[in-house]
């Protein structure tokens, strides 16, 4: 929880990873800076190879569905970059800045509009809910390596 001009507002922590494509076509600073620039704040970043364990934690809900065993394997293709944001109202303002799911859909301005065409090379993974984000950091972070600053222009961009 934060004050910005006596209003008390809520801040979110979320979940993001720059996904396997986007490493591989050598992006991963065009996505960040999206984040960046939205007003978000990073408070964690590492670059990994994606474990089978991480894998099926991050997408058990998909694990009956007939794309799963493609998820999995492409997630696991490349290292990926995974982030933890602040900020907020961070979980619906990340979602609504990768934009859909499939990127043929999504809306130009998003970073799945204007970097991809494909449904599942879609560049960005971001959390769906503040429940889900929760879960998705615990899987890819420790508390620690999640870090406390203030931006300088925090004041002026939300
Ligand atoms: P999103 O939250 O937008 O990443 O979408 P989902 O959680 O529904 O799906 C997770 C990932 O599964 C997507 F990023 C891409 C992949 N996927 C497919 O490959 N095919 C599908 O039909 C649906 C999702």
């Amino acid at each position: 929880m934060g004050v910005l001009q006596g209003v008390v507002v809520m801040i979110e922590r979320t979940f993001s990873m720059v996904k396997p494509d986007a490493v591989i076509r050598g992006i991963i600073g065009e996505v960040l800076s999206r984040i960046e620039k939205k007003g978000l704040k990073i408070v964690g970043m590492k670059m990994i190879r994606v474990s089978e364990d991480q894998a099926s934690r991050l997408y058990s809900v998909h694990r009956e569905k007939p794309f799963y065993g493609e998820l999995v394997s492409f997630i696991r293709s490349a290292p990926v970059v995974v982030v933890a944001i602040e900020g907020e109202s961070a979980v619906s303002v990340m979602r609504r800045l990768i934009g859909s799911t499939d990127a043929k859909e999504a809306s130009p301005g998003t970073v799945r509009g204007d970097l991809s065409c494909s449904k599942s090379m879609n560049v960005i993974h971001a959390s769906d809910s503040l429940e889900n984000a929760q879960k998705e950091l615990a899987i890819f972070f420790d508390e620690k390596e999640m870090l406390s600053y203030e931006r300088l222009d925090a004041k002026w961009v939300c």
